[in-house]
């Protein structure tokens, strides 16, 4: 039977890791440049040096009397097994350590947007720190103004989580009890995807994120209104059976009574981009099908489940909440 057809179809779904928005072939900003360029000249290297080994296999199996002694010999051993890996390995280090400080340096040069991000169990809570003290909270979307150096602080409240975002900026963990720190730029606006990069339990695979990055001046607009308390209800039987299902209990929505802490802020959920942590395109049918089946959609999540509704009731709740915009 010929394997190679089918082996090279199953190759090809390899290609879907090159598309940009999660890439790590895909730098946008200097920090994941350089980043990018630490992976090719790794890449490369070890290529070469897969390339020589082959070689010298091939030649102390194959080679003349003269050759193999050559290979044989203890200053080829000490040359090639002990100099060459020393002097390649502790260059490689000193440049890895040069990289990771990009960030750092480009944060001290100027105030940074400082961002706090807190990984749950499974879902990223997201905290913007303003400049007066005050903080506003949102979830699974970070948005950031291009060319400014932003400083993200990680944590998590439960267990290890790694916060991946590939086009800015590689990867740090959240580890309990401890802030790591993150910094990069955004040159450009743009959409891109983060994922968690540890396993944390049962919905790890579907704990997802949003970065987009804004001109300046639009992120500012966007800030303002993020600040905000939530608008008026467009849709007050929405409302109405959000509190009286007892939803606010878990979720808070500024200027309400909904005050909970335990899954995400959805004071302008109507604005995001995605449902459950980067899982569901934001949309009126998202929220219907979200608060019926999320259990289906993103087994173990923590939300409590909601499959009583009536079909008009999940319409009212889903244009209320989308209507937080
Ligand atoms: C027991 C606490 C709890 C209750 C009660 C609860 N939720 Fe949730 N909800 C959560 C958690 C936790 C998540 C995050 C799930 C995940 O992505 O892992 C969530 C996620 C969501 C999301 C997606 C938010 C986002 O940013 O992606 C929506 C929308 C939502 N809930 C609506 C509701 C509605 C409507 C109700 C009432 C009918 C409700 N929730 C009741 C805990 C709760
Ligand atoms: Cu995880």
């Amino acid at each position: 039977m010929n394997l190679l057809k089918p082996f090279l179809l199953m190759m090809l779904t390899a290609l879907a890791g090159c598309e940009g928005e999660q890439s790590a072939f895909v730098g946008l900003g200097p920090v994941a440049s350089r980043i990018s360029l630490l992976m090719w000249i790794m890449f490369i290297a070890a290529a070469l040096i897969t390339v020589l080994m082959c070689v010298l296999v091939f030649i102390s199996i194959t080679g003349s009397g003269s050759w193999r002694q050559t290979l044989t010999r203890e200053k080829t051993v000490v040359l090639g097994g002990i100099i060459f890996p020393v002097v390649t390995l502790s260059a490689l280090l000193i440049y890895g350590f040069s990289v990771l400080r990009v960030g750092e340096e480009l944060v001290q040069a100027e105030n940074p947007v400082r961002i706090a991000v807190v990984g749950e169990q499974w879902w990223w809570r997201v905290i913007y720190r303003h400049d007066d003290g005050r903080t506003t909270e949102s979830a699974n979307e970070i948005r950031i103004p291009t060319g400014r150096p932003v400083e993200i602080e990680l944590t998590t409240v439960d267990v290890i989580h790694s916060f991946w975002l590939p086009a800015y900026a590689g990867k740090v963990d959240m580890i309990p009890g401890h802030t790591n720190r993150l910094h990069f730029i955004a040159d450009k606006p743009g959409i891109v995807r983060g994922q968690c990069a540890e396993y944390c339990g049962g919905a790890h695979a579907l704990m997802a994120f949003y970065a987009m990055a804004m001109a300046p001046a639009d992120y500012d607009a966007w800030l303002a209104k993020e600040k905000a308390d939530a608008k008026p209800a467009l849709d007050k039987e929405g409302e109405r059976l959000f509190f009286a299902s007892g939803c606010g209990g878990c979720h808070t929505v500024r200027g309400t009574q909904a005050n909970g802490t335990v899954g995400p802020d959805l004071t302008h959920v109507g604005s995001r981009l995605s449902l459950g942590a980067g899982i569901l395109p934001r949309t009126p049918v998202s929220f219907a099908r979200w608060i019926s089946r999320h259990q289906q959609i993103k087994p173990e999540n923590l939300m409590l489940p909601f499959d009583f509704f009536s079909e008009s009731e999940l319409w009212a709740l889903s244009a209320y909440l989308n209507g937080l915009e």
